[in-house]
């Protein structure tokens, strides 16, 4: 059987360390692709050097032009610019969205039976637009967001609790930013609410509202400690979790930027909501009930994701 194909769109911070990270879990053979000349064929040299010391069977071709891409199975977007100390992720939109145009015709012609995943910020509109311009299934198409905030939410957790991150689940919906929402009542520790630790004692209500607060502002206290770039190992790790998941149909329960067609009472537009993620790319997503907090929080996350697809829309009207 041959190998798998995965396309790294941008070989940057996050789309170096992918590669690496596909090399170590000979996930399969890698492209890196990026418009900067001799950074992903550096990258894709360096890493395959690599390969003897920690044995791992994989090839590494670094690439400018699209062709590269033919036949993917898996395409992982980071192309794009990333945030600087005291600009926004919406402060991306106006340049990332015309490297969109570029990343989604090059997928349309060379990659279209691939399963799409975004990371490229503002995440949510990003790979709304990333999906229209490139035409492909909207189940193929989603965006990393959620794995990446809930595993913030889940180191922060472990180390209040003083207990294995691996006991930690975390539940975090809506767009990616600073209206996230994490929801405490489906977070747990060894299979316990959180609102039940706190009634045992294990923490505080304020405590909690604290850890919340600091899992929203995750990739900001990131970017402020860097200075030049944001955040790439466990965005990098997020991603290849979802790829994983399509790659072996592992069929995991992952919160993803998934297309919304109704569900959660949103049409068109892409949110973090719970999906199951297998070989047929995003194949469900579920929907939980709300109580009135949670559905407020979750409403102005909508409206703000809803925010910067009108101004996609405006700067580009094709979409
Ligand atoms: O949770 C999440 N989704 C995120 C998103 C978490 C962290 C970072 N997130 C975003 O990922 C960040 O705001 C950026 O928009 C992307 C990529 O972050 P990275 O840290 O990898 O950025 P780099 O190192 O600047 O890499 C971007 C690369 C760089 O090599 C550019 O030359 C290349 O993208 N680039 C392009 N490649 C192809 N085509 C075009 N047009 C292009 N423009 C720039």
């Amino acid at each position: 059987m041959a190998r798998n194909k995965i396309a790294l769109i941008g070989s940057g911070m996050i789309g170096g360390t992918l590669a690496h990270m596909i090399g170590l879990k000979e996930l399969g053979d890698v492209v890196l692709f990026d418009i900067a000349e001799g950074i992903p064929q550096g990258k894709g040299l360096d890493i395959a050097e690599s390969a003897p010391v920690d044995g791992f069977d994989a090839r590494f071709t670094g690439a400018n032009s699209y062709e590269a891409i033919k036949g993917a199975d898996v395409c992982i977007v980071t192309a794009g610019v990333p945030r600087k100390p005291g600009m926004s992720r919406d402060d991306l939109l106006e340049i990332n969205l015309k490297v969109m145009e570029q990343v989604g015709s090059g997928i349309r012609k060379y990659a279209p039976e691939a399963f799409v995943i975004c990371i490229t910020n503002p995440l949510d509109a990003m790979v709304w637009a990333l999906q229209k311009f490139s035409g492909l299934p909207r189940n193929m198409v989603c965006g990393m967001a959620g794995v990446l905030d809930s595993a913030r939410f889940r180191h922060f957790l472990a180390e209040e609790f003083d207990v294995s991150v691996e006991d930690v689940t975390a539940f975090v919906l809506g767009g990616h930013g600073d209206t996230m929402v994490p929801l405490t009542r489906y977070s747990t520790v060894g299979g316990i609410p959180l609102p039940d630790l706190v009634k045992m004692g294990w923490t505080t209500k304020d405590k909690l509202d604290a850890i919340v607060q600091r899992t929203r502002d995750g990739g900001a206290e990131i970017v402020g400690l860097l200075k030049t770039g944001s955040a790439y190992y466990a965005p990098a790790s997020s991603a290849i979790a979802m790829a994983e998941s399509y790659l072996k149909d592992k069929k995991r329960v992952m919160p993803v930027a998934a297309h919304l067609s109704g569900q959660y009472g949103v049409k068109d537009m892409y949110v973090g909501v719970p999906t199951v993620v297998g070989a047929g790319g995003v194949e469900r997503i579920i929907e939980i009930d709300l109580n009135k907090s949670e559905q407020k929080m979750f409403d102005k996350s909508v409206e703000s994701v809803a925010g910067l697809c009108e101004a996609c829309a405006k700067i580009a009207p094709n979409l």
